[in-house]
């Protein structure tokens, strides 16, 4: 199975620099979620060693809205990357990408290293910031169709994020309005609350699935909550934006 997992790594990592999608390979590799978290962290490493640097963790799966567009039921989770980041306000270039969603999130910006499971008590403590966020994915896989090993070894669909004005709002987060919106018309409209019904609790979340494959995640980390909705393919010449009650307005625009 190493070989195996070695092989599925390179290819997902090829698949994503040349954004060219691939076939899935759960259905004829067969592999477990423990092989597919393998296979994640191995194609990390593959971009690790091509200078590309770790700066937190996503949650997948963590609203109904997103379960239910993709017909998969578990929470699951993968890295971000110092070069996923795009600019806010900036341009966003659809070249980098093979068929990008994207989807409006609530990001956290952590302040203590995470290096145990925590309460939801605790989860605030552990936090320097808070802001809208919009997250761009863009599954390897042909018709991003995937199972859940699948888009797990795939490192979640990961592609690209835009984290906009970090504020200390917390009390603000708990039920509050989120609104996609494509050239100013709303396209998705939901509440913080269709996150596991309280944002916080995705970060109760990574801790424990973290704290479960035996990871620490350093003080300055960002954790990206999972989509609040829905997520919408991206189109050249749209502009795009998040605004979060409460917390401000994030967006870019598609070229
Ligand atoms: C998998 C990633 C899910 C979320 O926020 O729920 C996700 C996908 O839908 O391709 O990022």
């Amino acid at each position: 199975m190493s070989a195996d997992i070695t092989r599925i790594a390179t290819a997902l990592d090829q698949a994503a620099r040349k954004a060219e999608a691939v076939a899935q390979f759960s259905a004829s590799a067969g592999f477990s979620l423990e092989q597919a978290y393998q296979i994640q962290r191995a194609s990390m490493q593959l971009r690790q060693d091509d200078g590309e640097r770790l700066i937190g963790v996503k949650l997948g799966f963590t609203s109904r809205a997103k379960m239910i567009q993709m017909g998969v039921d578990s929470l699951i989770w993968g890295w971000l990357t110092d070069r996923m980041l795009e600019e806010d306000g900036g341009l966003v270039s659809l070249s980098r990408y093979i068929h990008p969603r994207v989807e409006p999130e609530v990001c956290f910006l952590t302040r203590r290293a995470i290096d145990r499971p925590l309460t939801l008590l605790e989860a605030a403590d552990y936090l320097e910031a808070v802001a809208p966020a919009l997250e761009i994915i863009d599954s390897r896989y042909q018709n991003f169709k995937f199972s859940l090993e699948d888009v797990v070894a795939d490192n979640c669909s990961s592609a690209g994020l835009v984290v906009g004005p970090w504020s200390r709002e917390f009390d603000a987060i708990g039920n509050a309005g989120v609104l996609l919106r494509m050239d100013g018309r709303l396209v998705q409209a939901g509440s913080t609350a269709a996150i596991l019904g309280h944002p916080l609790r995705s970060l109760v979340q990574a801790s424990k699935l973290l704290g479960d494959a035996g990871i620490v995640l350093p003080a300055g980390s960002l954790v990206m909550a999972g989509a609040a909705t829905a997520a919408e393919p991206l189109r050249a010449g749209s502009h795009v934006s998040v605004e979060i009650e409460g917390l401000g307005e994030s967006g870019f625009s598609v070229i």
